[in-house]
């Protein structure tokens, strides 16, 4: 064909959405049919995410995709294809007859606290590393289900699958582990690309309960009769495997040419690094807290989780709970005007993790390490974003060096592009310029993958992110001369002291 029209449906920390693209050697369009709020809600103790409330939103993102194609004229009068991404690392559990065991678990809940020393005290730390070669947060599957292990749901379990396979499970009937975001868990294997039997033995699990992989690209299967009837959509639609992890479908988003490039995926997270054909499954990468995750067609998304804009969402919503709301564009603008360099925080210190009042922890933190508490909340969101800025640096700095991979840009995308100042103050950082956008690179790349599965387009990850190059115009931040490398090395030595 020389066009598809595809739904892709990307679920992110704080909302879902569906968007219609259609995509060819020559067209590049998208647009957002339906977005709906993602609020993980705290039942007996435990912070769960409301699964069947993402998949209404899903549904209803399909029945409007479907419209809006239809409207559009589109050669098939309809869609083409459907791919599902989510945040990594969390999952629902199956019983003997598929059926849902419970409600899943948000990776923020605290009943992981302290598994993941006890797990490494089991297999040892470094034997994990160099099998999956994934960085140690506390949250990865293999410790929720290690601190799910005994339960009666473990006990009832027979398939695990992860949120955007759970939901394309719902779709279609049908059941598999998509690889990029399987590479999350810290069950797979990093060098052969396939489920760790050894650490999935060595844990007390039954290798039956991880699904086959499946690869992005590969045709998952098409709808049910009951969804077609529900959403309006033909049953023969098919739904496509895409890098389901939302991560790597945004790195696939990434506009690069061909030119040496770091990248920063930032909205709640930001996931700092490189684009590898290589693991680097050495100790200092180990100690560095780097990760090896899959990315689209055998690459390896090398990188760090930065806690990323997760500190100023949370300060928002906190201003929220206090009945005193406060206007991000209007915020954003005073906390440029400030003066910098005053205050700041490591983001990646696991006090921030947890949901709860965000400016008294960054108070907190100040006050520690013996630094001015931010007197306003301008000040407040600037410290947040001078840190992360900072973390943002120091990630890309690591990367290379562990790496042997230097880099001439930074190429930020997804929501935090839009947010100017923690642009401009991630170039001054890093003394390089960045690249900022697309806001949706997650949507692009889920799009881009399917299309390239229909026949629509073809060629390697290179020639996609050409078509994005053409159809997508980022903002270039240049590192300001004032801001000297010594004042944030400053800065950096505060947090090392
Ligand atoms: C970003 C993300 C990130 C994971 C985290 C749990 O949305 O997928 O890559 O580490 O969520």
């Amino acid at each position: 064909p020389q066009s598809v029209t595809v739904a892709a449906a990307d679920l992110g920390a704080s909302s879902g959405r569906v968007m219609l693209a259609r995509v060819g050697r020559d067209v590049l369009e998208l647009t957002e049919v339906h977005r709906f709020p993602n609020e993980p809600i705290q039942l007996g103790g435990t912070l769960h995410w409301d699964v069947l409330a993402l998949y209404r939103g899903v549904l209803d993102g399909l029945r409007a995709a479907g419209r809006a194609a239809r409207a559009g004229g589109t050669p098939r009068q309809g869609l083409d294809g459907i791919g599902i991404d989510s945040w990594a690392v969390d999952y629902g559990l199956l019983d003997a007859t598929g059926a849902l065991i419970g409600n899943p678990i948000s990776y923020r809940d605290r009943r992981t606290e302290g598994v993941m020393e006890r797990v490494h005290e089991q297999l040892g730390v470094a034997r994990l590393y160099t099998i999956t070669g994934l960085q140690n947060l506390p949250f990865n599957t293999i410790y929720q289900l290690a601190a799910a292990h005994g339960t009666p749901a473990a006990a009832a379990a027979r398939r695990m699958l992860l949120l955007p396979d759970l939901l394309a499970y719902w779709l279609t009937g049908r059941q598999g582990t998509e690889l990029t975001n399987a590479s999350t868990t810290g069950l797979l294997d990093a060098r052969s690309g396939t489920w760790s039997t050894e650490l999935i033995a060595a844990l007390g699990w039954d290798q039956q309960l991880f699904a086959p992989l499946r690869r992005p690209g590969d045709t998952i299967g098409p709808l049910t009769v009951d969804v077609a009837a529900h959403t309006g959509l033909d049953p023969t639609v098919p739904v496509l495997a895409v890098g389901s992890h939302d991560t790597a479908s945004a790195v696939v988003g990434v506009p690069a040419g061909d030119e040496r490039f770091a990248y920063i995926s930032c909205g709640t997270w930001s996931l700092v690094g490189l684009e590898l054909s290589e693991p680097v499954l050495t100790e200092a990468s180990r100690k560095a807290g780097f990760t090896n995750e899959a990315g689209l067609d055998g690459t390896v998304r090398y990188l760090r989780n930065v806690m990323g804009q997760w500190l100023l969402q949370e300060s928002m919503r906190t201003w929220q709970a206090h009945g005193e709301p406060a206007d991000l564009a209007a915020l954003l603008a005073e906390a440029a005007a400030q003066p910098g360099f005053v205050s700041v925080v490591d983001p990646d210190d696991p006090v921030f993790l947890p949901p709860g009042d965000m400016p008294a922890r960054v108070a907190d933190y100040c006050r520690r390490i013996g630094q001015p508490v931010p007197a306003s909340r301008a000040a407040m969101v600037r410290c947040i974003l001078e840190s992360l800025a900072l973390a943002h640096a120091r990630a890309v700095r690591q990367a290379q060096d562990l790496a042997g991979h230097p880099v001439d840009v930074v190429h930020l995308v997804g929501g935090g592009s839009r947010n100017e100042l923690l642009c401009q103050l991630t170039a001054d950082a890093c003394g390089l310029p960045v690249t900022a956008g697309p806001v949706e690179a997650t949507a692009l790349g889920n799009a881009l993958v399917q299309a390239r599965a229909l026949g629509a387009i073809t060629g390697e990850l290179r020639d996609l992110r050409t078509l994005l190059h053409r159809h997508v115009t980022p903002r270039r931040y240049l590192p300001r001369s004032g801001q000297s490398a010594t004042a944030w090395a400053g800065l950096a030595a505060r947090l090392a002291g």
